[in-house]
């Protein structure tokens, strides 16, 4: 472990130098990415241009290992914290390169788990390289245009050419393809059957796809580029939407199982989303504090104005929480991935994570950039200007609670973790949780319990809740407050883990971290009870909102 410490800190010394200067090159609305989609000739080319900083980012990455270090495992488990690690330092001023990364990663992951021979050698290898010349970035393409979260409406067909060869002929339209410029792509299709001509309708009739962007001699490989998307924030990074003509691609994994397999990506680019949220706020949380520190206002600076203090300290409270919820999804992550197949442990991890990932996301990237929202307030006029750095962060954001699933679209896969499991998810969930405020409680009882009494009382409330509720009709309603809640408790739990290890390790900033959770529980927001109305009740409500014309 005594090299991961010395890389951090190298690490931290290029995102404050170079690296933060090719996310301002990519950031420079001259350098925006650029479609020319014919040639002087009229021969249809569909060049995406990028700036050259983009092309740095990448460089950079496969250099420092950002997705290799994960599938290198010299640590083992603790592999994915180390990686995640850099990731958090490198996010913030990257431009959104972490988006390609994230989809590299979870590409790569599912060529781990369900690649061919074919595939483990020929895509495999470029995905984890450390080579720029030889690493390879995947894009990942679900959304089509009659639907995003719905993916059962995919109209993307794919045609069997060779049964033996596994190759395959896609076409169709892909609505959002992010970072466009990547060498290869994941992507849903639904299969027409080779012996009748027919198409299984519904999410169950979509496999996944590997195929690679252009055809051995440089042309793209039925793809046409049909326009960049003009998006609110992400503005460096190449999204497009793409007609599919003839793609070349191999299955990956068993025909109908598309969305159960493309999920080992989509679990892996949650947690990107919600780590990249965490890091975006940690550097504007940085210039907030920063500025109270030399702010002027009357005769004392704003880090000596009550009001400001406890704003900055509400919100050092959010990046704390969320911060231990981050990473512990991450560290569950590289524990499935590195423990024994029949490991016990593996067994429960992999039970948490599942439950977690969507919190984790839903919770998470919520509460941050909301924080980022209020570090903008932090600095008044000066935090609204370009130059200070929060808008960017702001915008880049917020894209990360809409896409790899907005926080709806999240609290329901809670739900469909909470059904698929009959209840036994939500048990193994309190039992781990308590089995940590147990610990807490034996380290030191006098200093945790009354925070372990807030945080049991509130994970019963969830429970009970949950159990009475889940099979109901109306059960969708509640499961944004039952995520969130969930989210609130599980924070709790390892602010208190964090604080007993701190205390009994006597490591520098253990009050901190013991007033970070005392903090925590005794906010109204801890226990807010979840309540349950009826389906009409609610559908009122909604509507005298509305208005009583209102059609909705
Ligand atoms: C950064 C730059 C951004 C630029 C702008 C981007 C803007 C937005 C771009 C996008 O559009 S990103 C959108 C990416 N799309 C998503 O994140 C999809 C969101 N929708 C979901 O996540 C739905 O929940 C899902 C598509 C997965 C629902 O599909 P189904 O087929 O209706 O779900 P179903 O039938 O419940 O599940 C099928 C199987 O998958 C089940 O397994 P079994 O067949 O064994 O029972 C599920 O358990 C499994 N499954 C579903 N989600 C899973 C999962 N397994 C593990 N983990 C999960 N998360």
């Amino acid at each position: 472990m005594t090299d991961i410490e010395p890389d951090l800190k190298q690490l931290g010394d290029r995102v404050v130098t170079d690296i933060f200067a090719m996310g301002e090159n990519v950031e420079d609305p001259n350098n925006y990415p650029r479609l020319q989609q014919y040639d002087a000739w009229c021969r249809r080319v569909d060049e995406i241009t990028v700036a050259q900083g983009w092309k740095d980012l990448n460089d950079v990455a496969a250099e420092e290992g950002l997705v290799s270090i994960a599938y290198e495992r010299h640590h083992g488990e603790y592999s994915r914290i180390y990686q995640f690690a850099k990731g958090y330092l490198y996010s913030p001023s990257a431009a959104l390169y972490s988006c390609p990364l994230s989809m590299t990663d979870g590409a790569a992951r599912v060529m781990e788990v369900y690649g061919s021979k074919d595939m483990k050698q020929k895509y495999y290898p470029r995905l984890i390289s450390r080579d720029p010349k030889v690493f390879w970035t995947s894009g990942q393409w679900m959304t089509e245009r009659p639907g995003g979260s719905d993916v059962s409406r995919t109209e993307t067909l794919a045609e069997l050419v060779d049964a033996k060869e596994n190759k395959w002929k896609i076409s169709g339209f892909k609505w959002f393809s992010s970072a466009t410029t990547a060498d290869m792509t994941m992507l849903l299709a639904r299969t027409i059957d080779p012996d009748t001509g027919l198409v299984q309708q519904g999410s169950r009739g979509l496999s996944l796809f590997v195929a690679e962007m252009r055809k051995p001699d440089g042309q793209l490989n039925g793809v046409r580029v049909h326009r960049l998307k003009d998006k609110y924030g992400t503005k460096g990074l190449p999204t497009a939407e793409l007609e599919l003509n003839g793609m070349e691609a191999h299955m990956v994994g068993q025909p109908g199982r598309g969305v159960a397999t493309i999920a080992s990506i989509l679990n892996i680019t949650r947690i990107y989303s919600a780590v990249g949220t965490l890091c975006s706020l940690r550097r504007c949380l940085a210039i907030a504090k920063d500025f109270a520190l030399k702010r002027q206002v009357g005769n004392r600076t704003l880090d000596k104005t009550p009001l400001h203090i406890t704003t900055l300290a509400r919100l050092e409270l959010i990046f704390r929480a969320s911060a231990q919820i981050s990473f512990y999804a991450v560290q569950l992550l590289g524990r499935t991935e590195c423990l024994p197949e029949n490991d016990p442990q593996r067994q429960q991890d992999m039970e948490v994570l599942r439950l977690l990932t969507p919190i984790a996301k839903a919770y998470v990237c919520r509460i941050c950039v909301d924080a980022i929202s209020e570090t903008m307030e932090a600095l008044g006029g000066q935090g609204y200007m370009e130059e200070i750095g929060i808008g960017k962060n702001l915008r880049n954001s917020q894209v990360n609670t809409i896409w790899e699933g907005t926080t709806n679209v999240l609290a329901l896969d809670v739900l469909r973790v909470l059904q698929k499991s009959k209840g036994a998810a939500l048990k193994t969930f309190a039992e781990v949780m308590d089995k940590k405020i147990q610990v807490a409680l034996t380290s030191s009882p006098m200093v945790f319990t009354d925070a372990a009494q807030r945080i049991r009382s509130s994970l019963k409330d969830i429970i009970v809740f949950v159990n009475e509720h889940q099979r109901s009709a109306t059960v969708e309603i509640h499961m944004r407050e039952v995520t969130f809640a969930l989210g609130r408790v599980t924070a709790a739990t390892l602010l208190m883990e964090q604080a007993a290890w701190a205390l009994t390790n006597s490591v520098a900033g253990a009050e901190q971290d013991v007033a970070a959770l005392n903090q925590w529980c005794q906010n109204s927001q801890f226990s807010k009870p979840l309540v349950a109305v009826g389906l009409d009740t609610i559908l009122q409500e909604a509507k005298m909102v509305f208005g009583p014309d209102a059609k909705l």
